[in-house]
C-alpha cells in the first residue's frame, strides 16, 4: 500500500472553539476550503471527548477523501487508527514518534510539530513525514507558543535540516499565515537549499467570511511564491 502522497502546499488545521468557529458548521467550512484549494487537512480538536471526535473526524473524513485529500489528526493517535483516516500530527508534549508509527504502521503519515533547531533535527532523525515549524508569528488562536521565530527563524530551522541532510522532509510553517502574507513567508525563509513546502492555517479560513474562496487565494499565493524569480 504504502503512504499516500501529500501536497502540503495549503495545509488547513481545524478550530472548533466559539473564538475562532462562530457559530458556523465546521464540517461545512472544510468542504468549501477543500474545494477552493485546501490540499492538506488536520483536525484539530483539543476540548471535545473521544465519540464527539471520532464522529466528527468520520464526517471530515467523508468530504475529505473522496477528493484525495489527506486527513490528518491532531495528537489523538487512537482516532486516526480508529477512523482509518490518513495519519496524525503529533506536537512536543505529545506522544513519542516511535510509539506512534508502532500503533499505526509503516502506512500512516506522522507530522511534528518543531520550534527550535534541535526539535526539527530529532523529529527528521526520528522519521518525521513533515515538519510543522511554528509560530511563525503571535496568533490569538494559540495562546501558549514558546518562540516567535518570524521568517528569520524559520530560515535558521530550514538551513539546519539542509546542512544535516534532511532537506527532503516536507515542512510547513504555521502561526498568524494568512492570504496576506503567505507569499511573503514562503519567499522571505527560504534558503538556496531548502524552501518550506506550504503554509498551515487555522484563522485565515476557518473564520473567513468565505472559507473556499480563502482556500482559492491561499492556494494561488503558495503556486506565485513557488514560481522562480
Ligand atoms: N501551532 C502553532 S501556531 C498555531 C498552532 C496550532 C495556531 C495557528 O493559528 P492561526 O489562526 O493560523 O494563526
Ligand atoms: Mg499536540
Amino acid at each position: 500500500m504504502g503512504k499516500p502522497p501529500v501536497n502540503y502546499g495549503v495545509y488547513l488545521v481545524t478550530d472548533s472553539t466559539p473564538a475562532i468557529l462562530g457559530t458556523g458548521d465546521l464540517c461545512a467550512i472544510v468542504a468549501a476550503a477543500v474545494r477552493g484549494g485546501v490540499t492538506c487537512v488536520q483536525y484539530r480538536d483539543k476540548h471535545s471527548g473521544h465519540d464527539v471526535v471520532v464522529d466528527t473526524a468520520r464526517r471530515l473524513h467523508a468530504i475529505t477523501r473522496p477528493l484525495g485529500v489527506p486527513l490528518l489528526i491532531n495528537d489523538r493517535v487512537d482516532v486516526a487508527l480508529e477512523v482509518g483516516c490518513e495519519g496524525v500530527h503529533i506536537g512536543q508534549d505529545d506522544m513519542e514518534y516511535q510509539q506512534a508509527r508502532n500503533l499505526l504502521g509503516p502506512d500512516k503519515i506522522i507530522g511534528v510539530s518543531a520550534g527550535s533547531i534541535q526539535e526539527a533535527l530529532k523529529a527528521c532523525e526520528a522519521g518525521a513525514d513533515y515538519l510543522g515549524i511554528g509560530a511563525v508569528f503571535a496568533t490569538p488562536t494559540k495562546k501558549d507558543t514558546k518562540t516567535i521565530l518570524g521568517p528569520s527563524g524559520l530560515r535558521s530551522i530550514l538551513s539546519a535540516l539542509a546542512s544535516s541532510g534532511h532537506a527532503a522532509v516536507p515542512t510547513v510553517c504555521i502561526g498568524g499565515v494568512n492570504g496576506s502574507n503567505a507569499r511573503a513567508v514562503l519567499v522571505d525563509s527560504s534558503t538556496p537549499t531548502k524552501t518550506l513546502d506550504g503554509v498551515a492555517v487555522v484563522s485565515a479560513i476557518v473564520a473567513a467570511p468565505d472559507p473556499a474562496a480563502a482556500a482559492r487565494h491561499l492556494l494561488a499565493e503558495v503556486l506565485a511564491a513557488k514560481v522562480p524569480g
